[in-house]
């Protein structure tokens, strides 16, 4: 009797210790959610950093608050390696083209740019969807409405 009990608290173990394994080799396949919320009265998000895998799939949400004080719309890019300064200046540039906020989502023609978001008016948001970078590193995000990239800004990650 207490034999077969013992067996049995070790199948239970075993097979916990499988569980947890193939639990881990899926994680690495998840989907990681992310979200960011604009903050009501600065141009800024409210996480500075997040971490993803390299090549694991990201839904990142921008949630632009009904609350808003600013009214402002934002967006989110996420950017190459050391390019936030690069496509920040480029977004300042965006306010000569008349359609840059009105049909470009603000967001600038450049290589630099990997992922990127529409612009999302207070009481919105946006969900993008994206394989994140093989190479890790820190990916810069970014606001690209002209003027909030300065504050607006963050890194992903990729380990
Ligand atoms: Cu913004």
């Amino acid at each position: 009797m207490s034999k077969s009990i013992t067996t049995l608290k070790l199948l239970g173990i075993a097979t916990l210790a499988l569980v947890g394994l193939s639990t881990s080799k899926v994680q690495a396949q998840e989907v990681v959610e992310i979200t960011l919320t604009a903050d009501k009265v600065q141009f800024i998000f409210d996480i500075k950093e997040f971490t993803v895998k390299a090549g694991q799939k990201v839904k990142l949400t921008l949630v632009n608050p009904a609350e808003s004080i600013t009214k402002q719309p934002h967006n989110i890019l996420i950017v190459k390696k050391g390019k936030k300064e690069a496509v920040g200046s480029l977004a300042n540039a965006g306010l000569a083209d008349p359609d840059f906020i009105t049909k470009k989502n603000c967001v600038p023609e450049s290589d630099d740019v990997l992922f990127s978001s529409k612009l999302v008016l207070p009481g919105k948001s946006e969900t993008i969807e994206f394989t994140a970078p093989s190479e890790p590193g820190d990916y810069p995000y970014l606001c690209t409405y002209p003027g909030h990239w300065i504050l607006m800004n963050g890194v992903m990650k990729v380990k």
